[in-house]
């Protein structure tokens, strides 16, 4: 090789200059699609096609990964690791597209192959790695740490069936498997060669080493393999691309062949799917616990596996020196579900690297930071003492050492109450003892965090108030947010075309600037065109839900929607009832002043949710009803939509008039859907719960349509409560109870809605359907009213979205950095890969 032969290699390699030429993006899609996938012919769903475009800028994304990395490594900087047990990333394509900014070089590209990016993207399955909320802020969160140049990394499961499949037969829910990856998952390297071992069962022993001093020691365990997926995070338009890394479980060699060499092939073979079963199937609970083993294996696995990782690269960089470690790392909990991390490292400070104990937990105590994401107790993660003994044997030890230590300061702090030792253990005693996870997060953190205003009150007011009082300091607010570029720029082209007509475009990157907006909130023109965005945008969910759900809805009806997942306390039960409400008023002949109107409703239940299921199961009878009624449907339409999910909702957002946000206040942690809907333009009809409260706030309360009982009322009520005699001083609730229990949504199945018809009736109903019924009847007239009049309903709308910058997740992201993390953005100019801004 010549000194220039070198001289290209150095050039064209991965260490410096332009790796892609931008130009050459058709050249790659093409080089992918006839060589990589060996295709010469788009088939009907255009499968291939997405792979090869998915290739195409998968390479540019690795490229700039590779930089990214180099430049945290080279720069030693501090960074985070986002740890969490579900990441709802939903599809890729389109994003990426945007954040690298190369949608006319794609639509170019595409030409050739007749076809548009929009046909293509259906061809990508969600990656539904995650139940709800929490799962997609995890997702948003890592949208704005990329857009913002944060050094944050993932880290999560890479679960082989993904949140089930749902589909309405009779109006039931029925689970189906979600095999995201039988097509294959063109976003992700995978890194076998860091794969970690992460230790399972076995017994603890001590020993004394040389110089005499006692160690203990985790042996005889079984272990299962962790192995690295990386999935790319690209940044809006400044090169950064941060990284996923998910773990999928695997079995070790050496376990298999014991087994194998012993002669029992069988035994070897079921050893290999013990193991390979950890990382087989997300648990679509939401907000409620189960309890399964299975699921604490998940949870050690990916909290040992993420920092185990963490700490090697440690190692590879500084060695065995842990003084400055505090000063660079940051282990960021969602929710308790990987609390255990606390514990998993004081193990291998403690025993894998001989440090002291006050030492570890120095360290431990400086890098741990939790986010509390509920106060509903189900939710509350306790795993018993007994299975921690049989599954984590040295971790159960290290919880008694943090508790023993823990309780002798609550000692110091109030002398002499025991009971306040037995209120505040990691351990609950009676019964079978159970490990109080929420505690050890707390305990082992410098950062405790709510996800909204009212619930941090909440938290440090009640569940968490004796650990308030003992570290004030420790707890703050992180009120929630979402990504504008999925949640607006992406799923809502046409008003994002014309905000950027008025505003320019850089509110994409910088999302307090939406507020400029408000410039135009009276200006007719302006109106028009903001009119005909949200026409066009229900346009796609007309054909959405009449092909989804045979329904035909129409453009000029208020859209009135709610979609989350389906739980009591989030009161889906109340909107059917608003729904029945209308429909009797109809059949009454009382259609003064009421708005014709389209309602979905969508969301899964917890398979195991009898109730939720129920509620789905009344939705879709009262839809038939109702939908089949001729004297009905110029007034009324209902449908409730299978399956939501990501992809669902960037269709049902730009659309939507209405806004359903009807939990029970002091409930709902924050709620983030409720985002997304102000964002696109929405309205909001709403408790004051939540982030709800915010909302309200930063659009001003004419703006919103508010109603029912607030948190601190809510203890007065239960107290004495008595719905029936609501029902019976409330005509309207006593003509909708009437309809339920006459059965005249269930004529040929008597008593099904018993269940449900109870709850509303019981004096010990937790949600207080009966009692918000009517503040909630009332506020939908207001809606009714406002409507009527376009024009001031397109002043609101507008004056919705432009109050909307704070509820980008680069606002919480930033207040996570500058309170918790502490982290410095990365050089964007240093990146060498550039966008090609043509
Ligand atoms: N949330 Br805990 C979930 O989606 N799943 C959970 O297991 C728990 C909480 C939600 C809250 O219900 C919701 O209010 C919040 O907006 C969201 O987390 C993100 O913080």
């Amino acid at each position: 090789m010549t000194k220039q032969d070198e001289q290209v290699c150095v050039v064209k390699g991965w260490q410096a200059g332009p790796v892609i030429d931008e130009s050459t993006l058709s050249d790659d899609l093409t080089r992918h699609f006839y060589y990589t996938l060996g295709r010469d012919v788009v088939g009907e769903s255009q499968l291939y096609l997405y792979h090869a475009l998915a290739l195409t800028i998968r390479d540019r994304l690795v490229a700039r990964c590779r930089e990214t990395n180099q430049q945290i490594k080279q720069q030693k900087r501090r960074k985070t690791a986002y740890l969490s047990l579900e990441f709802l990333m939903g599809r890729a394509l389109g994003n990426a597209v945007l954040n690298l900014d190369l949608e006319s070089q794609v639509t170019k590209a595409l030409q050739a192959y007749c076809t548009e990016l929009e046909s293509v993207e259906q061809a990508e399955h969600d990656a539904g790695l995650g139940n709800g909320g929490l799962g997609r802020l995890a997702a948003c969160f890592l949208d704005s740490c990329a857009s913002l140049a944060l050094p944050v990394v993932g880290y999560g499961i890479r679960y082989e069936y993904g949140m089930f499949n749902q589909s309405i037969k009779e109006g039931n829910q029925v689970e189906q498997p979600d095999n995201w990856l039988r097509e294959g998952h063109p976003w992700e390297l995978s890194a076998p060669e860091q794969a970690k071992r992460v230790k399972f069962s076995g017994y603890v022993q001590s020993y004394t080493d040389k110089f005499g001093r006692e160690h203990r020691q985790w042996i005889s365990s079984q272990d299962v393999l962790a192995v690295p997926y990386d999935v790319p995070i690209p940044g809006y338009k400044n090169n950064i691309v941060n990284t996923l890394r998910l773990w999928k479980s695997e079995a070790t060699d050496e376990f298999n062949l014991t087994e194998f060499n012993a002669g029992s092939y069988s035994e070897a073979v079921a050893q290999k799917n013990l193991a390979e079963q950890i990382t087989m199937v997300l648990y679509p609970n939401d907000s409620s616990e189960n309890g399964k083993e299975l699921r604490l294996r998940q949870q050690y696995f990916l909290s040992s596996a993420s920092i185990q990782d963490v700490l090697t690269q440690w190692i590879e960089q500084y060695g065995n020196d842990f003084t400055e470690f505090a000063q660079h790392h940051v282990f960021q909990l969602n929710d308790t579900h990987p609390s255990i991390a606390v514990a998993e490292l004081m193990r291998i400070l403690v025993d894998d690297h001989e440090l002291d104990w006050d030492q570890a937990w120095n360290i431990t105590t400086k890098t741990m930071a939790y986010t509390n994401h509920t106060l509903l107790p189900e939710a509350l993660e306790k795993w018993s003492v007994s299975l921690f003994a049989k599954l984590l044997p040295r971790i159960l030890e290290i919880i008694y050492e943090i508790n023993a230590r823990f309780l002798a300061e609550v000692a110091m702090h109030w002398p002499g109450d025991v009971q306040k030792q037995r209120d505040l253990s990691l351990i609950e005693e009676g019964g079978e003892p159970q490990i109080r996870m929420a505690f050890l997060a707390i305990v082992g953190s410098y950062s405790v965090n709510g996800v909204a205003a009212l619930h941090t009150q909440l938290l440090t007011a009640g569940l968490f108030k004796d650990f308030y009082a003992l570290w004030p300091d420790k707890f703050n607010n992180k009120t929630n947010g979402v990504t504008p570029r999925r949640w607006l720029a992406y799923c809502n082209p046409s008003l994002s075309q014309i905000i950027s007509e008025k505003i320019g475009k850089d509110w994409i990157g910088d999302f307090a600037q939406i507020g400029q907006l408000r410039r135009y909130y009276d200006d007719p023109q302006f109106h028009i065109k903001w009119h005909q965005a949200k026409q066009q945008n229900k346009q796609r969910f007309v054909d959405l839900v009449k092909q989804r759900c045979g329904v035909e809805f129409d453009i000029n009806m208020l859209f009135d929607v709610q979609v989350k997942r389906i739980h009591e306390y989030k009161r889906q039960l109340l909107n059917i009832l608003h729904v029945i409400h209308l429909y009797d008023r109809i059949r009454r002949g009382d259609t003064q002043g009421m708005v014709p109107r389209c309602v979905l409703l969508g969301g899964k239940a917890a398979p195991g949710y009898m109730m939720a299921k129920k509620i789905i199961k009344l939705i879709n009878n009262v839809a038939e009803v109702i939908n089949k009624d001729p004297q009905v449907s110029a007034f009324l339409r209902v449908a409730f939509l299978p399956n939501y999910n990501v992809t669902a909702m960037e269709t049902i957002c730009p659309a939507t008039d209405l806004s359903e946000q009807v939990s029970t206040a002091g409930k709902e942690a924050s709620g983030t859907g409720n985002m997304k809907f102000m964002m696109n333009g929405a309205l909001t009809i709403g408790t004051l719960d939540g982030a709800n409260i915010e909302i309200r706030d930063a659009v001003g309360a004419e703006n919103f349509f508010l109603f029912g009982a607030q948190a601190e009322q809510i203890d007065d009520i239960k107290a004495h409560y008595n719905p029936s005699e609501i029902i019976a001083n409330n005509p309207d609730l006593n003509s909708v109870m009437h309809l339920l229990e006459s059965g005249h949504f269930n004529l040929f199945e008597p008593g099904l809605f018993d269940d449900v018809i109870n709850g509303i009736k019981s004096n010990n109903d937790p949600w207080l359907t009966a009692h918000d019924f009517a503040s909630y009847i009332a506020a939908q007239r207001d809606v009714d009213k406002a409507y009527a009049d376009q024009t001031y309903w397109t002043q609101m709308s507008i004056l919705n979205t432009a109050a909307s910058g704070s509820f980008s997740s680069d606002r919480t992201i930033s207040q996570y950095c500058d309170d918790i993390w502490h982290l410095t953005p990365l050089d964007t100019t240093h990146q060498t890969v550039k966008t090609n801004t043509d």
